[in-house]
């Protein structure tokens, strides 16, 4: 059992076979939200993310690029790595297949399912599908194609088997029981039919080629990478040391955050072999949906995949953090288009959250001597609004809690919107000569508006958010979502810093 106060979410670990675009940008950015979200909520938070290094596909990227694969794994998953940190993704750790400490755990789940009686030795015949990195059954294909459209090859080879047939009706169970273990609920409809329709023996090992982890006491036989892979979100914990501290904080994992490509592996493969090595499978796998680029698949033929390095250059971290997260209800798919992304950039954050920042701390810069203003009595629309703020909490928790980002934003963005009328409504430039005391009422209550605003953006736009909360004095130790509320309101009298735009407009070079 984890502990209660635990949350461990993870990335699939991306394949090395090539740079990362911005289809991995995505899922480690959400799930960076989601992990920064739960540590200002008071969790204990475990972010795992890496690379996936072995198997034929990475074999043939390494034997391509001319290099032995483990310099060639070196290179690239250094990448990965680098991307991770132009995002400042606060993942905890970064794992990579070819570490020692994962061998030894893959080597340990192998030989306790073997123990189990959950493994034998055959012989394999059938299709394989090297992008995919897996088997097809005949009936599968489509027009001589794996259902992905990557080509298939014929593969005849000794090969071990796990028992998956014998799991069917566990599975079933478990999805039954664990009514939220995948996510979305289309998805889990998806899964718990295929099941249904009945499940084959999985070949785990491979002898015609050798990168891979060498089978326990068979070293001819190097294991099926999606053994090898699923392996990381227990090796990175600790296993096979039940015991160490780590394990036993955060194994079953909260979630691991996929995309919709692996949802097969996680959902039955994974808690499959768990089950079947007497583990706790995790607690939920959240499938997401894809992206396609102005319309057209991302893909190498096309040269259109997008690098997210560039996207950072071009419109700003914070600005394509938002645009991800907010754009396609997570699970959905999503197009990407750059008009898409300069609207909302120029919309929701110049527009509207930057707008609201810049007007209010302007107005009291300029016009309370730089200092918040204290309050007065408060009117009816006041309350609403500090209201609505104070209700934002519970409503981004929820969306959080089943990992739907943008519906928290959403929820944010209403609140702006309602502070943005207010401001138009309360008209605060016109009081300034008629009543200050009403006016320094409306600026202190637009004031701790953004505070709770500010507050709750941190976990999607932490530069901007940051720099809000500077800007309103706010101390580093009363950022957490703890202090959502009315005792840690904003102090009366608390010098503020000249204001400074913190969320600029695009403007196309082109234009
Ligand atoms: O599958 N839209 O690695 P991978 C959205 N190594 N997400 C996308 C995307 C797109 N167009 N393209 C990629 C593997 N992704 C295995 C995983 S886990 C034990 C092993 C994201 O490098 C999405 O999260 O092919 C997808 O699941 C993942 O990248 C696939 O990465």
């Amino acid at each position: 059992m984890a502990s209660p106060d635990a949350f461990y979410i993870t990335t699939p670990i991306y394949y090395v076979n090539d740079s990362p675009h911005i289809g991995h940008a995505y899922t480690t950015l959400a799930c960076d939200a989601l992990a920064r979200f739960a540590r200002l909520d008071g969790k204990r938070v475990h972010f795992l993310t890496g690379t996936d290094e072995h198997g034929q596909k990475v074999e043939k990227a390494a034997a391509a690029a001319g290099l032995a694969p483990q310099a060639f794994t070196d290179q690239v998953s250094e990448r990965f790595r680098e991307l991770a940190r132009a995002m400042q993704v606060t993942n905890d750790d970064f794992i990579r297949t070819t570490e020692p400490r994962h061998k030894a755990a893959v080597q340990a789940l192998w030989r306790r399912l073997a123990a189990n009686g959950q493994i034998y030795l055959s012989s394999y015949a059938g299709w394989y599908s090297v992008r995919d990195e897996a088997f097809f059954a005949e009936s599968e294909l489509v027009d001589g194609k794996a259902p992905t459209g990557a080509p298939v090859e014929w593969v005849e080879e000794p090969s071990y088997f796990f028992r998956l047939s014998a799991w069917q009706e566990p599975l079933l169970r478990l999805y039954e029981e664990q009514p939220d273990f995948i996510l979305p609920a289309t998805r889990r409809n998806e899964v718990i039919s295929f099941v249904k329709g009945g499940l084959t023996d999985l070949s785990i090992s491979r002898t015609s080629f050798s990168w891979g982890i060498p089978v326990p006491d068979d070293p001819a036989h190097v294991m099926y990478v999606w053994l090898d892979a699923l392996t990381n979100y227990m090796s990175a914990v600790g296993y096979p040391d039940e015991t160490a501290p780590s394990y036993r904080t955060f194994w079953p994992a909260s979630v691991h955050v996929i995309g919709k490509d692996i949802l097969r592996f996680h959902a039955v493969y994974w808690p499959a072999f768990l089950l079947a090595a007497g583990l706790a499978p995790p607690e939920r796998v959240f499938a997401h949906g894809w992206w396609t680029i102005e319309g057209e698949k991302m893909s190498k033929s096309l040269g259109n995949a997008i690098d997210p390095h560039e996207l950072i250059r071009t419109y700003g971290l914070d600005q394509t953090r938002y645009f991800l997260l907010r754009e396609i209800p997570f699970g959905n798919d999503g197009d990407f288009s750059r008009a898409a992304m300069i609207n909302r950039m120029n919309r929701d954050l110049a527009n509207d959250y930057g707008n609201l920042v810049q007007r209010v701390l302007s107005m009291i810069h300029k016009n309370c001597d730089a200092r918040l203003p204290g309050p007065g009595a408060l009117a009816e629309a006041d309350r609403a609004l500090l209201g609505a703020a104070a209700d934002l909490l519970g409503r981004v928790r929820d969306a959080m809690a089943t990992q739907a980002p943008s519906r928290a934003l959403e929820a944010i963005f209403e609140v702006i919107a309602a502070a943005n009328r207010y401001v138009d409504g309360q008209a605060p430039w016109a009081l300034r000569k008629t009543d200050p005391a009403r006016m320094a009422t409306v600026l202190y209550v637009l004031a701790e508006t953004i505070r709770r605003l500010a507050l709750l953006t941190q976990a999607f736009m932490p530069e901007a958010s940051a720099r809000i909360l500077d800007q309103l004095g706010v101390p580093p130790d009363a950022r957490q979502l703890a202090c959502c509320g009315e005792a840690d309101a904003l102090t009366p009298a608390t010098p503020i810093a000249k204001p400074e735009g913190v969320f600029p407009r695009h403007v196309d070079a082109a234009a």
